[in-house]
């Protein structure tokens, strides 16, 4: 630990707590106390080692800040920042990371906007409405707006949620062209992977010239890499590559098939093939020159004497071997879905109201929601107390006097403390509807620690579900130690369920533990944690990752009618 990496955290702290619109005399403590270190001659590190007392006599360091600084010496880091880092939204987090703004001006910005994500901040900027806000101008207007066109994660891939959104008008945009028989996203968006790497698209046409010059003329690219009759290839502004194959109708299920992948997929499925002394490839099924199927995909498994496989099954993971053995899993689908467990309203850090989120979810076709604030320990969302989730009872029960879809569960997501207490009261606990548990601070515990809290937490009788069980943000924030091998086992004796959360960043659990819950018999539930209600669509990408993990209905348990669903959380 060298006094930058001090200095930095307590920065990274002041840029927080100033986002909040914390007191400006902590904040200043914060940027002083920064300054100071970075510029002491004597590493601070050696200070602690020899006598940490002495660091409360340094000017502007009191005797809080010396214990800071002897914690971050210790353990390599900062709670108060972990915990500010869970608590502030995401989404103003990425704001304020955008050069030229800063906190001061993303909550002058969330304010004055109601900006809260990248791509609402986007959508002000594009608009001319961002220069608007006082402190900003169209200086820095543009310079956000070429910020924002160079954004690419470090990993180079991206959110599926935002390869949909990049690619359903570059979809639209190629519908224009004549003579389109038939377009379709292949890859690892079909599949329907929680991170894309690029799209790949298919199209079958009688016109192939007019849909290759219409792809090159799409305004979002920011580069063309190849314009041919068979293949065409461009780069959108957010460095995201786009390739366009072009095949013959009688071809388009043997591309779709191909281009779908994963190859650890179609190469064992080749093989069969060779077998039966057939050839596979993106054009067809051949039988010597022959080609004997090629048109759907359909025709192309079944020359292998194999059934449909879904694409979100094509990864190599036991899907060949039980299609052939006719057991592949019937997968759960979003209609078969008639509840959402996990959301959030202005209560708390929501930005919808309970009466718009009970609208919104009555639109989509609920048949019941869950209301799930935070609880007390997390002051930023401005989590609730007892009194405070009993005067929400009492809005939920006047709610719910209408008769109308969708019944309202009174529920919580209740914070699952250090020592894997609940941060609640247990009487409190055994009246709600619905008791989520999940963490959100100390999320560095070590595995044994980590896993023992949350174990503990599932074991309370009163814990209906654990949500977002490893806490992980993709991209940027590393799953927790957790075992999840024993939370499985703890949830399977307990009758606990856990959670898929669909916010597209969270998808927790993955498929690949999902799949693990699933063949322990562990229930799951599908939950949008929405935060808006354009939020409640999320819902899609936990049936993706439910899918991907071989579940049917029956391993879902919002799939229930909600008679038998409340019977299922009591296990
Ligand atoms: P990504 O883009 O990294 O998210 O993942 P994919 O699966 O979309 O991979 P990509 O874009 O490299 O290729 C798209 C599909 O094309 C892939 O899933 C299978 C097929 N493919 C690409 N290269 C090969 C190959 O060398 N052999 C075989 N059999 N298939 C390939
Ligand atoms: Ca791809
Ligand atoms: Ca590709
Ligand atoms: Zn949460």
């Amino acid at each position: 630990m060298e006094n930058v990496d001090v200095a930095r955290l307590f920065q990274q702290v002041a840029d927080l707590l100033e986002l909040r619109g914390d007191n400006p005399f902590r904040i200043r403590a914060y940027r002083n106390a920064a300054r100071m270190i970075e510029a002491m001659p004597k590493r601070v590190a050696e200070i602690v080692a020899h006598d940490g007392k002495s660091l409360a006599e340094l000017p502007g360091i009191g005797k809080d800040l010396a214990g800071k600084i002897v914690g971050i010496v210790h353990s390599g880091h900062l709670d108060l920042l972990d915990e500010l880092l869970t608590e502030i939204p995401k989404g103003l987090i990425d704001v304020m990371a955008v050069p030229g703004l800063g906190p001061k001006r993303t909550r002058a910005i969330h304010d004055v906007l109601d900006v809260s994500t990248l791509s609402e901040l986007e959508r002000a900027a594009r608009t001319g409405k961002l220069h608007t806000v006082k402190g900003i101008g169209e200086v820095i207007e543009k310079r956000v707006l070429d910020a924002l066109s160079h954004r690419t994660p470090e990993s180079g891939r991206i959110l599926l949620s935002e390869a949909d959104a990049l690619v359903a008008p570059l979809l639209e945009h190629l519908r224009g062209a004549r003579g389109v028989v038939r377009l379709e996203v292949a890859g690892s968006v079909r599949r329907r992977r929680e991170t894309i790497g690029d799209l790949d698209l298919l199209a079958a046409t009688e016109d192939a010239r007019e849909l290759a010059d219409r792809f090159v003329a799409y305004p979002g690219f920011a580069k063309i890499l190849a314009h041919g009759k068979t293949r065409c290839a461009g780069e959108l502004q957010r460095g995201l590559g786009v390739d366009l194959r072009i095949v013959a109708p009688e071809s388009f299920g043997a591309a779709l098939y191909y281009f779908t992948g994963a190859k650890a997929h179609t190469i064992p499925v080749r093989a069969i093939a060779r077998k039966r002394k057939l050839k596979i490839n993106e054009y067809g099924v051949f039988r010597g020159s022959r080609r004997i199927a090629g048109a759907t995909e359909e025709d192309v498994l079944a020359s292998v004497g194999l059934p449909y496989i879904a694409p979100e099954l094509r990864e190599n993971r036991g899907e060949i071997e039980a299609a052939r053995a006719g057991a592949l899993p019937a997968l759960v689908e979003l209609a078969d879905l008639r509840g959402d467990l996990q959301m959030h309203t202005t209560a708390t850090d929501g930005r919808s109201t309970l009466r718009e989120m009970v609208a919104a979810a009555r639109a989509l076709g609920h048949a019941y929601i869950a209301i799930t604030e935070h609880t007390q320990v997390l002051k930023i969302t401005r989590g609730l107390d007892r009194k405070g989730l009993l005067a929400q009872r009492r809005a939920i029960a006047r709610l719910n006097e209408r008769h109308e879809k969708p019944v309202v569960l009174w529920g919580a997501e209740v914070d699952i403390l250090e020592d894997g207490t609940l941060d609640l009261d247990d009487a409190t606990l055994a009246e709600l509807d619905v008791v989520l548990a999940s963490v959100h601070t100390h999320l560095d515990m070590p595995r044994a620690a980590m896993t023992d809290r949350i174990v503990r937490a599932i074991r309370h009788p009163a814990v209906h579900v654990l949500a977002h069980p490893t806490s992980r943000l993709i991209g940027k924030r590393a799953p927790t130690a957790v075992d999840l091998e024993r939370v499985i086992a703890a949830a399977a004796a307990t009758g606990a369920l856990l959670e898929i959360n669909g916010q597209p960043d969270r998808l927790d659990l993955d498929d690949v533990y999902a799949r693990a819950a699933r063949d322990a018999g562990v229930g799951l539930v599908i939950s949008t944690d929405a935060h808006h209600v354009d939020e409640l669509r999320y819902l899609r990408y936990g049936v993706d990752v439910a899918r991907r993990a071989w579940c049917e209905p029956k391993h879902v348990a919002n799939t229930l009618p909600l008679g038998a669903f409340r019977a299922r959380l009591r296990r």
